[in-house]
C-alpha cells in the first residue's frame, strides 16, 4: 500500500494543524474528492486532494463553501470548519489543491441503513438544513457545476457517451441501455417546473446521499450535514430524491446481488416524516406533489451517469474496479422500477405527513 504519510505529510505541513503529524491514511467512501485522516499529536483532521477535473473552479467553491459554514456557524449549527494554510488561505493552490476541515469526531456516516429512526433523523436535518441556506444569499454562490441535475442534459451527456462506446462496452449493458433510453419522456418535469416557475429555484446541497451527513455516534442524531461541494441553487426535489435513491435501498449502491436491492417504503416513510416535518412551512403544493418523482428522478439520473461513466471508461466516479460503474447503474434501475411501481403509495403517504 502506498505509504500515504510520506506521500502527504509536505502537504499537511502546509496547514495551521496543531500538533505534529503522526499518521496520514485513505478514509470515507466518496466517489469525487482524495480523502484523507490525518492524525497529529493533538487532534485528527480531514485533509481532502480536491478533485478539479470535476470541479474547474477551486477558488470560487471554496468562497461558496466558506460562506455557508460562516453562515451556519454563525448560527450556531455544528458544520465543517475550514482550517486555512500557514499562508492563510481556505485551501492549497497548486499542480493540485488540497483543503483542510477538523474531523468531526464520534460520528459515523452510514452506506446503507435500515435503522429508520436514524434515516428519519437525517431527512430531518437535511430539511433544517434546507431551511437555514434558505436565509443565505443565493447571489453569493457560483454555480459549481453547471446543469447538475438536468437530467434531460445529463440523458444527451448518456447518448453522447453511447454513441461514441469509446470502450466498446454497450454491448455488455444493452438491457440497462434500453431503459434508460426509453424513460426519456420522464426526464424533464423538473426541470420544466423550474423554468416555468411553477417550482421555487432555492439554495440547496444537491448531494445530499446518507453518507455526506455525519451521525452521532452515540445517539443516532444528525450532527452536520458535510460535502458541501455542490451547494448551489436547485430544487426541493433534488435534495429529497437524492437522499431516498440512496437510503431508502434495502442495500448499498453497489451491491453485485440484484435480488438484495429493493425500494423500502417504510424507509421512504421515514425520511419523508423527517424531510417533511422540518419543510413543512415553506414546501409548495406543488414541490410536496412531485416528491416521489424526485425520487425516481434522481435514481436514474444517477443511473445513467453511472453507464455513461461506465461507457466512457470510468473517468468521473472513483472505481474499485472494472465494471464498478455497471454495478452501480443496475441498482438504481432496479431501484427506479420499483419506484415506477409505488408512486401512488408513495404520493399517499407524502399527503398523509403534510396533513
Ligand atoms: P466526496 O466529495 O468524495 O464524497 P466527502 O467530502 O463527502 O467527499 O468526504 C468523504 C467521506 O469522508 C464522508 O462521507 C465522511 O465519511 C468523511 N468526512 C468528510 N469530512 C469529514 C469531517 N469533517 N469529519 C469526519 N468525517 C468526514
Ligand atoms: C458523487 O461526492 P459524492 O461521492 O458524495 C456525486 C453525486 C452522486 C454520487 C453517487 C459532485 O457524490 O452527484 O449522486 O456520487 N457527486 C458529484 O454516489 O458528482
Ligand atoms: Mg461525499
Amino acid at each position: 500500500m502506498l505509504d500515504y504519510l510520506n506521500e502527504y505529510k509536505e502537504i499537511a505541513d502546509l496547514f495551521a494543524l496543531e500538533g505534529e503529524t503522526t499518521d496520514i491514511r485513505p478514509y470515507g467512501e466518496g466517489h469525487i474528492n482524495l480523502t484523507l485522516l490525518v492524525t497529529t499529536t493533538k487532534k485528527r483532521y480531514i485533509m481532502q486532494k480536491m478533485n478539479t477535473r470535476v470541479f474547474n473552479d477551486p477558488d470560487s467553491l471554496m468562497k461558496n463553501i466558506c460562506g455557508v459554514t460562516e453562515h451556519l456557524a454563525s448560527r450556531g449549527i455544528e458544520t465543517l470548519n475550514v482550517v486555512k494554510t500557514k499562508k492563510g488561505e481556505s485551501f492549497l493552490k497548486g499542480e493540485a489543491c488540497y483543503r483542510v476541515y477538523d474531523f468531526i469526531e464520534n460520528t459515523v456516516t452510514y452506506q446503507a441503513v435500515s435503522d429508520k429512526e436514524i434515516f428519519k433523523n437525517s431527512g430531518r436535518a437535511f430539511g433544517e438544513f434546507q431551511n437555514h441556506l434558505a436565509t443565505f444569499d443565493a447571489s453569493k454562490l457560483t454555480e459549481t457545476i453547471k446543469r447538475f441535475h438536468d437530467t434531460p442534459k445529463r440523458f444527451a451527456d448518456f447518448k453522447a457517451a453511447l454513441l461514441e462506446d469509446k470502450f466498446d462496452r454497450a454491448k455488455d449493458c444493452k438491457e440497462e441501455i434500453e431503459f434508460i433510453l426509453s424513460h426519456e419522456d420522464t426526464y424533464g418535469i423538473a426541470m420544466a417546473g423550474l423554468q416555468d416557475g411553477s417550482l421555487p429555484l432555492r439554495v440547496t446541497h444537491n448531494d445530499t446521499k446518507l453518507n455526506n451527513i455525519l451521525m452521532d455516534a452515540e445517539t443516532g442524531k444528525a450532527r452536520a450535514v458535510i460535502d458541501l461541494d455542490t451547494i448551489m441553487p436547485g430544487s426541493m426535489l433534488f435534495d429529497f430524491g437524492d437522499s431516498i435513491r440512496f437510503g431508502a435501498s434495502t442495500a448499498a449502491e453497489d451491491e453485485k446481488d440484484l435480488s438484495k436491492v429493493h425500494f423500502d417504503i417504510e424507509l421512504f416513510r421515514a425520511y419523508a416524516e423527517g424531510y417533511c416535518g422540518a419543510v413543512k412551512d415553506s414546501i409548495t403544493e406543488k414541490e410536496a406533489e412531485l416528491l416521489p418523482y424526485g425520487a425516481y428522478l434522481m435514481t436514474i439520473e444517477c443511473g445513467m451517469r453511472f453507464l455513461a461513466d461506465y461507457l466512457s471508461g470510468d473517468t468521473y466516479f472513483a472505481t474499485k474496479y472494472e465494471g464498478h460503474n455497471l454495478v452501480r447503474c443496475r441498482t438504481q434501475i432496479r431501484l427506479a422500477s420499483e419506484m415506477e411501481e409505488s408512486f401512488e403509495t408513495m404520493k399517499k403517504i407524502i399527503a398523509e405527513i403534510l396533513a
